[in-house]
């Protein structure tokens, strides 16, 4: 493998990363980021205060460069998973914009600022990058990302550096992405999406980004009639962006100049796809995957996409449909499976957790996706839904029923709660919880926000639940278990 950001090695003039915050060109990210990779290099893992901002972008891009394992923080995580994510990753140092005030679980870490106001502009033909270690093996560890599964705290899926340049490449094939290419999106950079396509993937191909901080159709358009050629979001995005478009029928006509629209996270409805066509001309691309498997398939830029699918696997990247197992006595459709994977994008396991990492994969080594789909007559693949009814997608975020269950219980005014996704045209699914008060006399709109708070407080405020609902009681089976279902 070349090393994972050859243009970082021999730096240009040419942009590379603009922000709300700043942007700098190849030659001053490489000045910045090697500066800083030599004071965290040798360190353990580095964990960096992920904002939507130059400043964690050049952080996180000084670990790649110093071969420090790179922790993004979601830096709206509550109080109990950022306790967990700290505690679980053992970060010695952590990243961030000087100013900044760190929540209390990061205090004990040594801080270092990343200070890209100082050097920029200007710093261009006068900086000079600082040689940093020599680039560590393929199998090497890049990053640590937490994903929530159906039950317990978010695991970190631990991505090497080979998965990540294998995958990016092979993305590179399936659309013609090049140096040449200007990326705009409003992705978080604590999460595969955001960072790895979105952050290191123009980096890695020596184009740029430009990260419009907030998704807004005439931003956007600004950024197009700039120079962007690609946009990447999750469907949230898109259903927000159609309504901008007919609003404002120019901004939609100005988008529609960029070479390709990618969607992924979660799929993007028949009624967005037509609407976001409409608007510009394009038609949105889909792409799948996961955080530990990296992107597995996508529409080509040299295919007509199909609505309803989401593409063909990779270049090296192998997709199998196993059976169903036959859920309450009825036969799963014909044509239906369980997605299994393998290929060089794979993660190399979730961090200290050898057991679940073992069970995620198959005895003959394909790792189970937990994703249900088909295959379509042109040999595309299309997502049908997914194994598991305790994970909801919301917003493109993947979120544990039992992760909110298990803090709503941990409120004193609740006495049972089953927490569900339900369809939303905004979100895809919105987070329900239906609660079992202690007191019935107390069950009303301020206790509802109270309860909200709280799992904003604790988790993260996109694991709020956006109603609740007070219940008498839940339904159960004679087991006396839950019967979701029914809710
Ligand atoms: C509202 N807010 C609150 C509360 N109520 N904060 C605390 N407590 C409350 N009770 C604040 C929020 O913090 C936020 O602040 C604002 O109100 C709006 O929040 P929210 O409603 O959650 O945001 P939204 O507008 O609904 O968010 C939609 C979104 C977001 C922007 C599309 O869901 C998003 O960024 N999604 C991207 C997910 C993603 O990247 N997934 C990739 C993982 P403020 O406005 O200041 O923020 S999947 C992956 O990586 C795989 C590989 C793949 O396939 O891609
Ligand atoms: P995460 O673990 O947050 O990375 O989310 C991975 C999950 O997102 C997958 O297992 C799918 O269920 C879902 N997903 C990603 N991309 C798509 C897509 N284009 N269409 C439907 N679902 C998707």
């Amino acid at each position: 493998m070349s090393a994972l950001l050859p243009a970082l090695a021999d730096p240009t003039d040419e942009p590379a990363l603009r922000f709300p915050d700043g942007a700098v060109t190849y030659r001053e990210l490489a000045a910045l980021a090697s500066d800083l990779g030599v004071r965290i290099a040798g360190r353990s893992r580095v964990a960096v205060w992920a904002t939507p901002t130059l400043a964690a972008a050049t952080g996180i891009t000084a670990g790649l460069l110093a071969g420090v394992p790179v922790v993004p923080v979601n830096p709206k995580a509550g109080e109990r998973e950022l306790a967990h994510i700290v505690a679980s990753s053992a970060p010695e140092v952590v990243l961030a914009a000087p100013g900044v005030e760190l929540p209390a679980a990061l205090a004990g870490l040594v801080r270092i600022d990343v200070d890209v106001a100082g050097r920029v502009p200007g710093a261009a033909g006068t900086t000079r990058p600082v040689p940093v270690p020599e680039e560590p093996p393929a199998k090497d560890p890049a990053l640590v990302v937490y994903t929530s599964g159906t039950t317990g705290p978010p695991k970190g899926a631990v991505l090497s550096r080979g998965a990540i340049a294998a995958d990016l490449d092979a993305l590179a094939d399936a659309w013609a992405w090049t140096g040449a290419d200007r990326l705009a999106h409003a992705l978080p950079i604590f999460h595969v999406h955001g960072l790895v396509l979105g952050t290191i993937g123009p980096l890695r191909r020596g184009g740029s980004l430009h990260h419009l901080g907030a998704i807004d159709g005439q931003r956007l358009a600004v950024a197009v009639a700039e120079g962007a050629t690609m946009v990447f979001g999750v469907p949230t995005h898109y259903h927000r962006l159609a309504a901008d478009f007919e609003a404002d029928p120019d901004a939609g006509r100005t988008v529609g100049r960029a070479r390709l629209l990618i969607s992924g996270s979660a799929a993007l409805t028949a009624v967005d796809h037509a609407r976001i066509e409409k608007a510009t001309g394009l038609a949105v691309r889909e792409r799948y995957g996961l955080t530990e498997t990296l992107i597995l398939t996508a529409a080509r830029a040299d295919e007509e996409p199909e609505v309803g699918t989401v593409g063909r696997p990779l270049a090296d990247t192998e997709v199998r449909l196993a059976p169903l197992p036959a859920a309450d006595g009825e036969q799963p459709d014909e044509g239906l499976g369980a997605v299994e994977v393998r290929g060089p994008q794979l993660f190399s396991g979730y961090l200290d957790l050898p057991e679940a990492t073992a069970a995620a994969r198959t005895a003959d080594g394909w790792f189970r996706t937990g994703d249900i789909g088909r295959w379509t007559e042109s040999g595309l693949l299309a997502l049908v839904g997914r194994q598991a009814t305790d994970l909801i997608k919301s917003g493109g975020y993947k979120i544990g029923a039992g992760e909110i269950e298990n803090a709503l219980l941990e409120h004193a005014a609740v006495a049972e709660v089953a927490v569900v996704g339900v369809p939303d045209p905004d979100l895809g699914e919105r987070i329900v919880a239906h609660v079992v008060p202690t007191d019935r006399a107390a069950a009303d709109d301020d206790l509802a926000r109270g309860l909200v708070d709280h799992v904003a407080a604790l988790l993260a405020p996109h694991k709020r639940p956006r109603e609740v609902r007070f219940v008498e009681s839940l339904p159960r089976n004679a087991m006396g278990k839950v019967q979701k279902k029914l809710l």
